[in-house]
């Protein structure tokens, strides 16, 4: 059976429909776009969708562009949608960058947090770790003060939604636009022949997680901005390649505040990552409090003192970097902290410093292991997580099922 060369029944099935109107055998027209979908979307006219769909092989030059996005708002109601992923060493850069926004967005809109263990095993997992980390981030969210009374926590493959709605967009998203993904590169290093298939598409499993709740809103780090714009162009054509315009959202990246890139307290050029090999060269969110500051003391820095403007921070990266993390964890401008210690040297900041983020995190950490003490108990919230989430997507599913043309 050959699955690839139509792409498919139901672009098929418009082709033959599209046939036989111009040809003037259909005299009444059929509806491409099913009733009683749960979403607002515009129908299109028989017509239309007819000239747009005129041979299923037109598939690859039909909409290898990225359409314009439409200019109305979204007119569904306002969901955050986030994630982190479960390997190791969680560190200071995945809080400030996404946790703590997120314990702040779930009092300001219906929030939807997931621990994405589907995008952990992009790279090798060991299984029995991986259920441990799973488990860890999701104490993680709980430490940070995320209420799971209040926004959904859950792993992401407990919801089928993800990886089905993942599987279209890979049909959706062009070979073009994934080539052009930086962190696969980065990932992938010199040697793309032996990366996973999964590591490759993980961008449309991203847009898929985001969409399959139709999330407007997603807090990430700096990182993971091109993935949110590709998120963005694969709702948009979506939208448009099945002539549903408001079906999904363009969710809106929040990355916002003077810490949506930490880097390394090794090397301020290298962003702080769970897999660099120095445990020196990040703080861990299980780090107890002699840890952090000790490695906050070793962290490399010049022999320059602190300038008194950003303007200052220039060249500088180890300094900025130390003045950020500083900023976002005292919730103050970049510039208030360089008005305070301006002039001042490492030695002087440094144990101010390290004292402001043992207050903030070593309470976390002692949260974190105490929730890591009851697995059973977080299993129950990631349990009731998913039966929400799930919820939630399993109606956006089906109407997905039914706009792309399967059978229902
Ligand atoms: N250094 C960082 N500064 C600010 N935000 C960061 N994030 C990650 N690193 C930083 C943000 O944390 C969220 C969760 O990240 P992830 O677990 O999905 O994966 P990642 O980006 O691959 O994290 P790492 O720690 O950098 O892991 P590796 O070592 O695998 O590359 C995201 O919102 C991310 O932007």
């Amino acid at each position: 059976m050959d699955f690839g060369k139509t792409g498919g029944a139901g672009p098929k099935l418009r082709w033959i429909c599209a046939r036989l109107a111009r040809d003037g055998l259909i005299l009444c027209g059929i509806r491409l776009v099913p009733d009683g979908l749960h979403s607002p979307f515009r129908k299109i006219p028989l017509g239309a969708e007819s000239s747009r769909m005129t041979n299923p092989s037109d598939d690859a030059q039909r909409s290898t562009e990225i359409p314009a996005a439409s200019a109305q708002p979204w007119p569904g109601s306002p969901r955050v949608f986030s994630g982190v992923q479960p390997t190791a060493n969680i560190h200071l850069g995945n809080y400030l960058g996404a946790i703590r926004r997120f314990a702040d967005l779930q009092h300001q809109m219906e929030s939807v947090f997931c621990v994405v263990d589907l995008h952990a095993i992009t790279v090798w997992q060991d299984p029995v770790a991986l259920r441990h980390q799973t488990r860890e981030i999701a104490a993680a969210y709980l430490a940070a003060g995320i209420d799971p009374a209040k926004a959904i926590i859950f792993a992401q493959s407990r919801v089928p939604a993800h990886a089905e709605l993942a599987w279209i967009f890979n049909c959706v998203a062009r070979m073009g636009w994934l080539n052009r993904m930086t962190q696969f590169k980065e990932k992938a290093g010199k040697d793309k022949e032996r990366a996973s298939v999964g590591l490759f598409v993980y961008p449309a499993l991203m847009a898929a997680d985001i969409l399959a709740y139709r999330a407007t809103h997603v807090p990430v780090g700096e990182d993971q901005k091109q993935h949110l714009e590709l998120a963005r162009d694969i709702a948009q054509k979506f939208n448009n390649d099945f002539g549903c315009p408001d079906f999904f959202p363009l969710p809106e990246p929040l990355i916002e505040g003077p810490a949506t890139r930490v880097m390394s307290l090794r090397d301020g050029t290298k962003k702080m990552s769970k897999s660099d090999p120095s445990d020196m060269s990040r703080i861990n969110m299980t780090d107890d409090a002699d840890s952090i500051a000790n490695k906050i003391r070793r962290a490399t820095t010049d022999a320059l003192p602190i300038p008194d403007s950003v303007e200052g921070l220039a060249n500088r990266p180890e300094v900025e970097n130390l003045v950020g993390i500083y900023a976002a964890l005292a919730n103050c401008p970049r510039e208030d902290v360089l008005a305070r210690f301006a002039g001042q040297g490492f030695s002087q900041f440094k144990p101010v410093l390290a004292e402001l983020a043992v207050a903030e995190l070593a309470p976390i950490a002692s949260e974190m292991a105490r929730y890591l003490r009851e697995p059973d108990a977080v299993d129950q919230v990631l349990a009731a997580g998913a039966e929400r989430a799930d919820a939630i997507a399993a109606p956006i599913m089906a109407d997905v099922r039914k706009i792309v043309g399967f059978l229902t």
